[in-house]
């Protein structure tokens, strides 16, 4: 019996790492950066089909980002299209990897409030 859920966690362990990882992104997952916030990179560990990506300020209002390209890539650069004041927002995004299947997440990251010169 050990054995064999030893096997299955293997065969799982393998499986989930087959999977396209989000490896970084700009902003970075929590980082506070200053304003402007002109566009939101992401980059993968291996090739992707990005199909959707949703910004959203702490209030769960969306926030205009470029339609996202139907090439496929290992990173990507999406235009912010409209300003984000200073406060939290969260990327939401999914792709579908080279592997088929389908990867999502999100991650957030702060617009810190300017500071009077
Ligand atoms: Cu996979």
């Amino acid at each position: 019996m050990r054995y064999l859920l030893t096997a299955l966690l293997v065969a799982f362990t393998s499986i989930a790492a087959a999977h396209t990882p989000l490896t970084a992104s700009v902003p970075a997952a929590n980082a506070t950066v200053s304003a402007p916030v002109k566009e939101i990179v992401l980059e993968f560990g291996g090739d992707v089909r990005l199909t959707a990506v949703v910004l959203t300020d702490a209030q769960g209002g969306n926030k205009k980002v470029a339609a996202v390209p139907a090439a496929i890539a290992k990173k990507f650069t999406l235009a912010v299209e409209e300003d984000l004041r200073p406060g939290a927002y969260t990327v939401n995004w999914r792709a579908v990897g080279g592997d088929t299947h389908v990867v999502s997440g999100d991650f957030r990251f702060t617009v810190a409030t300017a500071t009077p010169l």
